[in-house]
Protein backbone atom coordinates (compact mmCIF):
# COMPACT_ATOMS: atom_id res chain seq x y z
CA UNK A 1 0.00 0.00 0.00
CA UNK A 2 1.07 3.19 -0.98
CA UNK A 3 0.33 6.65 1.40
CA UNK A 4 -0.75 10.23 0.39
CA UNK A 5 2.30 12.17 2.19
CA UNK A 6 2.29 15.98 2.92
CA UNK A 7 5.51 17.05 4.19
CA UNK A 8 4.95 20.99 5.99
CA UNK A 9 8.04 23.21 6.55
CA UNK A 10 10.24 21.33 3.81
CA UNK A 11 12.75 23.42 2.31
CA UNK A 12 13.74 24.05 6.35
CA UNK A 13 16.72 21.94 7.81
CA UNK A 14 14.63 19.12 9.11
CA UNK A 15 12.05 19.34 6.07
CA UNK A 16 14.81 18.43 3.41
CA UNK A 17 15.40 15.57 5.80
CA UNK A 18 12.32 14.44 5.76
CA UNK A 19 13.06 13.82 2.00
CA UNK A 20 16.93 12.73 2.29
CA UNK A 21 14.83 9.91 4.45
CA UNK A 22 11.71 8.69 2.05
CA UNK A 23 14.27 8.15 -0.51
CA UNK A 24 16.63 6.27 1.71
CA UNK A 25 13.78 4.37 3.45
CA UNK A 26 11.74 3.95 0.48
CA UNK A 27 9.19 4.91 2.63
CA UNK A 28 5.90 3.65 0.58
CA UNK A 29 4.31 7.13 -0.98
CA UNK A 30 2.12 8.02 -3.69
CA UNK A 31 1.60 11.71 -3.27
CA UNK A 32 4.26 13.68 -2.31
CA UNK A 33 3.05 17.44 -1.57
CA UNK A 34 5.37 19.87 -0.14
CA UNK A 35 3.74 22.82 2.02
CA UNK A 36 5.92 25.93 3.45
CA UNK A 37 5.26 29.17 4.62
CA UNK A 38 4.21 32.07 1.51
CA UNK A 39 7.91 32.87 1.99
CA UNK A 40 9.52 29.67 0.39
CA UNK A 41 6.21 29.24 -1.40
CA UNK A 42 7.11 28.85 -5.57
CA UNK A 43 10.35 27.05 -4.97
CA UNK A 44 11.16 24.03 -6.54
CA UNK A 45 12.85 21.41 -5.21
CA UNK A 46 13.86 18.11 -7.44
CA UNK A 47 13.08 14.90 -5.58
CA UNK A 48 13.64 11.54 -7.01
CA UNK A 49 13.74 12.72 -10.72
CA UNK A 50 10.44 14.69 -10.13
CA UNK A 51 10.62 18.38 -9.90
CA UNK A 52 7.90 19.79 -7.11
CA UNK A 53 6.82 23.01 -6.56
CA UNK A 54 6.75 24.59 -3.09
CA UNK A 55 2.89 25.37 -1.81
CA UNK A 56 1.53 28.10 0.64
CA UNK A 57 0.32 25.94 3.31
CA UNK A 58 -3.81 26.72 3.67
CA UNK A 59 -6.28 24.99 5.86
CA UNK A 60 -7.16 22.97 2.60
CA UNK A 61 -3.59 21.88 1.74
CA UNK A 62 -4.44 18.57 3.36
CA UNK A 63 -7.34 17.05 1.47
CA UNK A 64 -6.85 13.22 0.57
CA UNK A 65 -3.18 13.08 2.56
CA UNK A 66 -3.31 10.42 4.77
CA UNK A 67 -0.23 11.47 6.83
CA UNK A 68 1.05 15.24 7.42
CA UNK A 69 4.81 14.97 8.49
CA UNK A 70 5.12 18.54 10.52
CA UNK A 71 8.48 19.78 10.66
CA UNK A 72 7.80 22.13 13.77
CA UNK A 73 6.99 25.60 14.20
CA UNK A 74 4.24 27.80 15.62
CA UNK A 75 2.26 27.18 11.78
CA UNK A 76 1.51 23.96 13.60
CA UNK A 77 -1.20 25.48 15.76
CA UNK A 78 -3.31 26.07 13.42
CA UNK A 79 -2.54 23.56 10.41
CA UNK A 80 -2.47 20.11 12.76
CA UNK A 81 -6.40 20.69 13.43
CA UNK A 82 -7.14 21.73 9.78
CA UNK A 83 -4.69 18.52 8.65
CA UNK A 84 -6.73 16.07 11.01
CA UNK A 85 -10.20 17.61 9.76
CA UNK A 86 -9.43 17.26 6.46
CA UNK A 87 -8.56 12.64 7.63
CA UNK A 88 -4.72 12.66 8.11
CA UNK A 89 -2.75 11.61 10.76
CA UNK A 90 -0.34 14.85 11.77
CA UNK A 91 3.29 14.09 12.95
CA UNK A 92 4.60 17.17 14.73
CA UNK A 93 7.98 18.08 15.25
CA UNK A 94 6.68 21.26 17.22
CA UNK A 95 6.46 21.53 20.99
CA UNK A 96 2.60 22.36 20.84
CA UNK A 97 0.77 19.75 21.66
CA UNK A 98 3.72 17.63 23.23
CA UNK A 99 2.03 17.92 26.93
CA UNK A 100 -1.31 17.69 26.00
CA UNK A 101 -2.62 14.38 27.64
CA UNK A 102 -4.80 13.75 24.38
CA UNK A 103 -1.94 13.62 22.40
CA UNK A 104 0.88 10.92 22.15
CA UNK A 105 4.26 12.01 22.39
CA UNK A 106 6.22 9.06 21.06
CA UNK A 107 9.80 7.56 20.37
CA UNK A 108 9.24 4.03 18.82
CA UNK A 109 11.70 1.95 20.43
CA UNK A 110 10.63 3.35 23.91
CA UNK A 111 6.92 4.09 23.74
CA UNK A 112 4.38 2.58 20.98
CA UNK A 113 1.89 1.23 23.36
CA UNK A 114 0.70 5.45 23.71
CA UNK A 115 -0.15 5.66 20.02
CA UNK A 116 -2.77 3.12 20.98
CA UNK A 117 -6.34 5.13 20.55
CA UNK A 118 -4.81 8.49 18.82
CA UNK A 119 -6.71 11.14 17.91
CA UNK A 120 -5.11 12.28 14.77
CA UNK A 121 -1.92 14.38 15.81
CA UNK A 122 1.13 12.06 17.28
CA UNK A 123 3.56 14.73 18.94
CA UNK A 124 7.58 13.94 18.43
CA UNK A 125 9.46 14.66 21.06
CA UNK A 126 12.18 17.41 21.38
CA UNK A 127 15.61 16.45 19.90
CA UNK A 128 17.74 16.02 23.38
CA UNK A 129 14.90 14.48 24.42
CA UNK A 130 14.51 11.66 22.17
CA UNK A 131 18.45 10.89 22.41
CA UNK A 132 18.27 10.99 26.29
CA UNK A 133 15.78 8.87 26.63
CA UNK A 134 17.12 6.14 23.79
CA UNK A 135 19.79 5.51 26.64
CA UNK A 136 17.42 6.02 29.57
CA UNK A 137 14.74 2.76 28.55
CA UNK A 138 17.04 0.13 28.60
CA UNK A 139 18.52 0.92 31.84
CA UNK A 140 15.47 1.47 33.35
CA UNK A 141 14.18 -2.08 31.98
CA UNK A 142 17.37 -3.19 34.22
CA UNK A 143 16.26 -0.96 37.16
CA UNK A 144 13.59 1.67 38.50
CA UNK A 145 15.73 4.96 38.25
CA UNK A 146 15.63 7.36 40.95
CA UNK A 147 16.86 10.87 39.57
CA UNK A 148 19.00 12.02 35.90
CA UNK A 149 21.04 14.52 35.64
CA UNK A 150 21.57 16.01 32.12
CA UNK A 151 23.88 18.47 30.89
CA UNK A 152 23.63 18.74 26.99
CA UNK A 153 25.96 19.87 24.36
CA UNK A 154 23.42 20.99 21.36
CA UNK A 155 24.70 21.35 18.02
CA UNK A 156 23.81 24.88 16.15
CA UNK A 157 21.06 22.73 13.66
CA UNK A 158 18.97 22.93 16.61
CA UNK A 159 18.43 26.04 15.31
CA UNK A 160 17.66 25.62 12.20
CA UNK A 161 19.80 26.28 8.65
CA UNK A 162 19.97 29.50 9.49
CA UNK A 163 21.86 28.93 12.56
CA UNK A 164 24.20 26.52 10.83
CA UNK A 165 24.77 29.65 8.61
CA UNK A 166 25.48 31.74 10.76
CA UNK A 167 28.28 29.22 12.54
CA UNK A 168 29.78 29.13 8.98
CA UNK A 169 29.76 32.73 8.23
CA UNK A 170 31.04 33.57 12.12
CA UNK A 171 34.30 30.82 11.89
CA UNK A 172 34.90 32.45 7.95
CA UNK A 173 35.07 36.25 9.18
CA UNK A 174 37.08 35.37 12.00
CA UNK A 175 39.74 33.29 10.32
CA UNK A 176 40.03 36.20 7.44
CA UNK A 177 40.03 38.63 10.67
CA UNK A 178 36.66 40.21 9.51
CA UNK A 179 34.43 41.58 12.27
CA UNK A 180 31.91 38.97 13.31
CA UNK A 181 28.09 39.63 13.47
CA UNK A 182 25.39 37.52 15.50
CA UNK A 183 21.72 37.72 14.88
CA UNK A 184 20.02 34.05 15.29
CA UNK A 185 21.43 32.39 18.64
CA UNK A 186 20.86 31.87 21.06
CA UNK A 187 17.16 32.79 19.45
CA UNK A 188 16.12 34.35 15.94
CA UNK A 189 13.26 36.22 18.37
CA UNK A 190 15.38 37.39 21.74
CA UNK A 191 16.84 40.46 22.60
CA UNK A 192 20.27 39.89 22.44
CA UNK A 193 22.58 37.65 20.54
CA UNK A 194 25.86 36.31 21.04
CA UNK A 195 28.48 34.83 18.55
CA UNK A 196 28.69 30.78 18.55
CA UNK A 197 32.46 30.10 16.74
CA UNK A 198 35.09 29.27 19.55
CA UNK A 199 31.99 29.78 22.13
CA UNK A 200 29.26 28.49 23.97
CA UNK A 201 25.74 29.97 24.66
CA UNK A 202 24.16 28.60 28.19
CA UNK A 203 20.92 29.42 26.64
CA UNK A 204 18.63 27.22 24.06
CA UNK A 205 14.92 28.92 23.70
CA UNK A 206 13.41 31.85 26.17
CA UNK A 207 13.66 31.43 30.15
CA UNK A 208 10.97 30.12 32.44
CA UNK A 209 9.51 31.62 35.89
CA UNK A 210 11.70 29.53 37.55
CA UNK A 211 14.81 30.18 35.57
CA UNK A 212 14.80 27.69 33.78
CA UNK A 213 14.93 27.54 30.01
CA UNK A 214 12.41 26.58 27.90
CA UNK A 215 14.52 23.69 26.26
CA UNK A 216 15.73 22.43 29.89
CA UNK A 217 12.00 22.24 31.33
CA UNK A 218 11.08 20.26 27.44
CA UNK A 219 13.82 17.73 28.95
CA UNK A 220 12.29 17.45 32.15
CA UNK A 221 8.44 17.35 31.18
CA UNK A 222 8.51 15.17 27.98
CA UNK A 223 11.03 12.47 29.84
CA UNK A 224 8.38 11.97 32.41
CA UNK A 225 5.41 11.92 29.48
CA UNK A 226 7.20 9.39 27.43
CA UNK A 227 8.58 7.26 30.25
CA UNK A 228 5.11 7.44 32.11
CA UNK A 229 7.25 8.48 35.40
CA UNK A 230 5.39 11.59 35.94
CA UNK A 231 7.58 12.21 39.14
CA UNK A 232 10.93 11.19 37.73
CA UNK A 233 13.53 13.70 39.52
CA UNK A 234 15.15 14.77 36.46
CA UNK A 235 17.06 17.85 35.92
CA UNK A 236 18.68 19.63 32.92
CA UNK A 237 21.01 22.19 32.35
CA UNK A 238 21.18 22.57 28.01
CA UNK A 239 23.95 24.64 26.06
CA UNK A 240 24.75 25.01 22.35
CA UNK A 241 27.96 24.38 21.12
CA UNK A 242 29.98 25.50 17.69
CA UNK A 243 29.56 21.95 16.35
CA UNK A 244 26.69 21.88 12.74
CA UNK A 245 25.03 18.51 13.58
CA UNK A 246 24.53 15.86 16.57
CA UNK A 247 23.77 16.55 20.11
CA UNK A 248 25.86 15.07 23.02
CA UNK A 249 24.62 14.77 26.70
CA UNK A 250 26.12 14.24 29.97
CA UNK A 251 23.73 11.89 31.83
CA UNK A 252 23.84 10.78 35.09
CA UNK A 253 21.76 8.32 36.42
CA UNK A 254 20.82 7.03 40.03
CA UNK A 255 18.62 3.87 40.12
CA UNK A 256 17.23 2.06 43.02
CA UNK A 257 19.30 -0.97 42.56
CA UNK A 258 22.83 -1.97 41.26
CA UNK A 259 23.27 -1.67 37.52
CA UNK A 260 26.66 -2.72 36.98
CA UNK A 261 28.93 -1.53 34.07
CA UNK A 262 28.67 -4.49 32.04
CA UNK A 263 24.62 -4.97 32.60
CA UNK A 264 24.03 -1.29 30.97
CA UNK A 265 26.53 -1.99 27.94
CA UNK A 266 24.69 -5.07 26.98
CA UNK A 267 21.21 -3.47 27.55
CA UNK A 268 22.35 -0.49 25.63
CA UNK A 269 23.81 -2.46 22.65
CA UNK A 270 20.50 -4.99 23.17
CA UNK A 271 18.57 -1.71 22.26
CA UNK A 272 17.39 -0.97 18.63
CA UNK A 273 18.50 1.99 17.41
CA UNK A 274 21.52 3.00 20.43
CA UNK A 275 24.97 1.39 19.53
CA UNK A 276 27.10 1.07 22.43
CA UNK A 277 30.18 2.68 21.40
CA UNK A 278 32.47 2.02 24.54
CA UNK A 279 36.01 0.61 24.71
CA UNK A 280 38.21 2.89 26.59
CA UNK A 281 41.40 0.98 25.61
CA UNK A 282 40.83 1.86 22.18
CA UNK A 283 39.78 5.69 22.79
CA UNK A 284 36.17 4.40 21.44
CA UNK A 285 33.22 6.82 22.68
CA UNK A 286 30.64 8.41 20.48
CA UNK A 287 31.65 11.73 19.19
CA UNK A 288 29.27 14.57 16.95
CA UNK A 289 31.10 14.37 14.19
CA UNK A 290 31.12 10.69 13.67
CA UNK A 291 26.95 10.23 14.81
CA UNK A 292 25.94 12.95 12.17
CA UNK A 293 24.05 11.72 9.31
CA UNK A 294 23.67 8.41 11.35
CA UNK A 295 20.72 6.70 12.29
CA UNK A 296 21.38 5.17 15.51
CA UNK A 297 22.27 6.83 18.90
CA UNK A 298 25.13 6.08 20.31
CA UNK A 299 26.62 5.90 24.01
CA UNK A 300 30.15 5.06 25.79
CA UNK A 301 32.00 6.15 28.36
CA UNK A 302 29.59 4.23 30.41
CA UNK A 303 31.10 4.01 34.51
CA UNK A 304 30.45 3.74 38.22
CA UNK A 305 29.52 6.86 39.55
CA UNK A 306 31.37 6.61 43.17
CA UNK A 307 29.65 9.69 44.62
CA UNK A 308 26.24 7.55 45.03
CA UNK A 309 24.90 3.56 46.14
CA UNK A 310 23.80 2.97 42.52
CA UNK A 311 24.66 5.32 40.11
CA UNK A 312 26.12 5.47 36.27
CA UNK A 313 27.64 8.25 33.97
CA UNK A 314 27.26 8.02 30.85
CA UNK A 315 27.83 9.89 27.16
CA UNK A 316 25.48 9.97 24.75
CA UNK A 317 25.30 11.75 20.78
CA UNK A 318 23.07 11.16 18.58
CA UNK A 319 22.17 13.23 15.15
CA UNK A 320 19.42 15.89 15.86
CA UNK A 321 18.00 16.08 12.51
CA UNK A 322 17.75 12.56 12.31
CA UNK A 323 16.72 10.61 15.23
CA UNK A 324 16.37 13.70 16.79
CA UNK A 325 13.58 14.93 14.29
CA UNK A 326 12.76 13.67 11.06
CA UNK A 327 13.54 10.10 11.35
CA UNK A 328 12.09 9.63 14.78
CA UNK A 329 8.58 11.14 12.85
CA UNK A 330 9.29 8.53 9.96
CA UNK A 331 9.33 5.76 12.14
CA UNK A 332 6.18 6.51 13.71
CA UNK A 333 4.30 6.87 10.69
CA UNK A 334 5.84 3.52 9.20
CA UNK A 335 5.32 1.94 13.20
CA UNK A 336 1.39 3.60 12.57
CA UNK A 337 1.14 1.76 8.81
CA UNK A 338 2.54 -1.61 9.79
CA UNK A 339 0.16 -1.69 12.85
CA UNK A 340 -3.14 -0.40 10.89
CA UNK A 341 -3.23 2.30 13.07
CA UNK A 342 -3.73 5.33 10.25
CA UNK A 343 -6.97 6.40 9.73
C1 LIG B 1 17.41 22.98 19.76
N1 LIG B 1 16.00 21.28 20.74
O1 LIG B 1 18.38 22.21 19.72
C2 LIG B 1 16.00 22.49 19.98
C3 LIG B 1 15.34 22.40 18.62
O2 LIG B 1 11.06 21.66 20.49
O3 LIG B 1 11.54 20.57 18.71
C4 LIG B 1 14.04 21.66 18.60
C5 LIG B 1 12.92 22.39 19.27
C6 LIG B 1 11.77 21.48 19.49
O4 LIG B 1 17.51 24.18 19.59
Amino acid sequence: KKYNVAIMGATGAVGQEFLNLIEERSFPFAELRLLASSRSAGKKIEFMGKSYTVQETRADSFEGIDIALFAGGSASKTFAPAAVKAGAVVIDNSSTFRMDPEVPLVVPEVNPEALKGHKGIIANPNCSTIIMVMALKPLRDLAPIKRVVVSTYQAVSGGGKEAMAELEQQVADIVADKPVTANILPGASLKKHYQIAFNLIPQIDVFKDNLYTKEEMKMIDETRKILSEPDLRVTATTIRVPVYRSHAESVNIEFAQEVTVEAARSAIDAFPGARLNDNPDEQAYPMPLFTSGKDDVEVGRIRRDESVEHGLNLWVCGDQIRKGAALNALQIAEYMMKHDMLR
